[in-house]
């Protein structure tokens, strides 16, 4: 089964904490503080995976937390960075944050190897070196590493595709995906063969390869879960142009091309709107051959290409798919890019620590004792407030 949504938790690393330490050798008395800074939390990062097939590449995961980063050394030396984490999802995943604004997406990954960062690691804890002023030339203080933020997010996977051939099942859908590409679907003359998009790629042109797919298929009623529902209508958001194909043995086509459209409006305004081609299937059927200039009187109105085509036989797939491909290419000129104006990240206030001499007295400093005797980084021991939703 396809995965399209998931809603997973992300956190950067915590950063590692400051150290109280004082330079000890011979000969060398009163050696003076040399504790080193923590270093910084991981990140976490999403990124596109042109390999991954669905979001199922996450399997139960849930909660993604990157390394945190380590303690300060002594002799000032800093401590080591957390590893970053980057979650792999497959090419065309959609990032919403949760408590952002609905429906504007943080990200979209419609680009192989597009890396977005989604939780930064904590910033590491000042070592008792940076705490030395000329009237406490020995602190016994240091800070603590910050926790990284968090966020739940909301991932949508939605096919980017060329072409996509939608229509009632038993039309011919798959076996004209296999005629003119090279995959190779099941074929049965039984409702519902197809239960997943299935992904060919159209490679008749010099210029490029198109990717084209097979939605399962439509009833009316779709959108109110009847036949496989409306679920995989998201994959045909991002697609460039839509063949609907119809069966020729129908009676009522144009009733037929209809439904398709009200379906899809349903599922969400504006989507049949998208650049169309009617494909008129099955014409190698004698009883479709007595009625072709019925069905042609019946959609002469409709205002877009029309082609009477026969899968099995091949008879018009090569003009239809040369005209898809024109209109193709003609759509991507006029696309407007998704990603432009996504929403910036949510902001989280951070309130860092001032050393030398300048401490708030809402940061908690602790003392040396204490601190070596601690070891859990505790949350609410913490500096860090979120100013708007009071998370930290
Ligand atoms: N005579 C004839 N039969 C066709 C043609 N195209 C498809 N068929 C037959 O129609 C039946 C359904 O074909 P499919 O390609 O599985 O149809 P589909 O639209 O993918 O069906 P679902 O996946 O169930 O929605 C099969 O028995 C095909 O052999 C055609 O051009 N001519
Ligand atoms: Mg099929």
């Amino acid at each position: 089964m396809i995965i399209g949504s998931k809603g997973i938790m992300v956190r950067g690393g915590f950063g590692g904490d400051g150290l109280v330490s004082f330079r000890h050798e011979k000969y060398i008395p009163f050696g003076g503080p040399d504790g080193g800074d923590g270093g910084v939390g991981g990140d976490v990062f999403i990124m596109a995976e042109p390999r991954a097939d669905d979001l199922g590449v996450l399997r139960q995961k849930k909660e993604f937390i990157a390394e945190n980063g380590n303690q300060g050394g002594s002799g000032q030396k800093h401590g080591k960075k957390g590893e970053a984490l980057i979650i792999l999802v497959p090419l065309g995943t959609m990032i919403f944050v949760e408590g952002s604004e609905p429906f504007v997406p943080f990200a979209d990954l419609t680009t192989p190897g597009r890396k977005v960062l989604v939780a930064k690691g904590g910033r590491g804890g000042l070592g008792n070196t940076r705490f030395a002023t000329a009237v406490n030339q020995a602190p016994e203080i240091a800070s603590k590493g910050e926790p990284g933020e968090e966020r739940h997010i909301i991932l949508e996977f939605k096919l980017i595709t060329d072409i996509c051939i939608i229509g009632y099942p038993n039309s011919g859908k798959s076996t004209s995906l296999a005629a003119i590409s090279r995959a190779r679907p099941q074929i049965a003359d039984y409702p519902f063969t197809t239960r997943q998009p299935i992904l060919g790629v159209l490679s008749q042109s010099l210029k490029r390869d198109f990717v084209i797919a097979e939605i399962p298929g439509i009833v009316e009623g779709a959108h109110s879960g009847k036949g496989l529902g409306n679920e995989f209508l998201r994959h045909v958001e991002r697609t460039k142009l839509l063949i609907y194909l119809v069966d020729g043995t129908s009676p009522t086509i144009a009733d037929d091309l209809r439904k398709l459209d009200k379906e899809l409006e349903l599922y969400k305004p504006g989507l049949p709107q998208k650049p169309k081609i009617v494909a008129v299937n099955k014409v190698d059927l004698p009883q479709v051959q007595a009625r072709l200039s019925d069905i042609k009187q019946a959609l002469n109105k409709l205002e877009v290409p029309i082609f009477y085509i026969s899968a099995v036989s091949g008879l018009g797939l090569m003009e239809l798919t040369r005209k898809a491909m024109e209109m193709v290419e003609q759509a991507q000129d006029e696309e407007v890019s998704v990603g432009e104006g996504l929403a910036p990240p949510p902001t989280f206030m951070v309130f860092h620590p001032r050393p030398k001499g300048m401490l708030n007295p809402k940061h908690e400093i602790r003392n040396a004792k204490q601190y070596r005797s601690t070891n859990d980084q505790n949350l609410s021991s913490n500096e860090v407030k979120d100013s708007k939703q009071g998370k930290f």
